[in-house]
């Protein structure tokens, strides 16, 4: 008895066909996966620096800001931004006792308490559309209090529309809320 082993050419083409159709149905879910996962991510992050910044404001009784890396008015806190920390809780225009956060002996009105970096996910914008829009605002300052200089609202999309975004709102005593089905337009 002579018996063939493993595929027939027609068997693997037809394999080849198959796996070829498979892709071409699982590229776009898997795309729009990593979309929905990158708006998360950067909503998210940015959530927490927010929270961070309020918390170091409070329990170092000093004033933090966020600055946006961008100055796209589109996108401006798309790609990072900033945390600092003003050294001179008294403002008296000197170094005091407990004031050098960053311990390098001098006033440091911009200490920087952390550097947040967005990468990898090119697609995804946040917009801050507090004022009538497009607007320019790189600017988040948190008062000792914990409460934001102004109330700011951003934007987080891609290049898709409708209810796939999320919106961040910063109420006036700093507390950012998510809403998670913001139409993108
Ligand atoms: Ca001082
Ligand atoms: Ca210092
Ligand atoms: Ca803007």
């Amino acid at each position: 008895m002579n018996y063939q082993s493993g595929f027939t050419i027609m068997e693997l083409m037809i394999g080849v066909v198959l796996a070829g159709v498979l892709m071409v149905i699982a590229i776009p879910g898997f795309n729009r996966l990593q979309q929905n996962n990158c708006m998360t991510v950067h909503a998210n992050t940015l959530v927490t620096s927010l929270q961070l910044a309020r918390s170091i404001a409070i329990t170092k009784n000093a004033e933090v800001t966020l600055t946006a890396s961008n100055t796209d008015a589109n996108n401006e806190w798309g790609a990072g931004w900033r945390i600092t920390l003003n050294e001179d809780r008294n403002g008296n225009g000197s170094l005091d006792a407990r004031e050098d956060y960053n311990g390098d002996g001098a006033l440091d009105t911009t200490a920087t308490v952390r550097d947040v970096t967005l990468t990898g996910c090119l697609l995804t914008t946040i917009d801050e559309v507090s004022s009538p829009a497009p607007v320019t605002r790189r600017i988040f300052s948190y008062a000792p209090n914990g409460f934001i200089d102004e109330p700011g609202v951003f934007n987080i999309c891609d290049d898709r529309t409708g209810e796939i975004g999320r919106q961040l709102t910063v109420n006036p005593v700093g507390r950012p809320s998510i809403n998670s089905r913001f139409t993108c337009t």
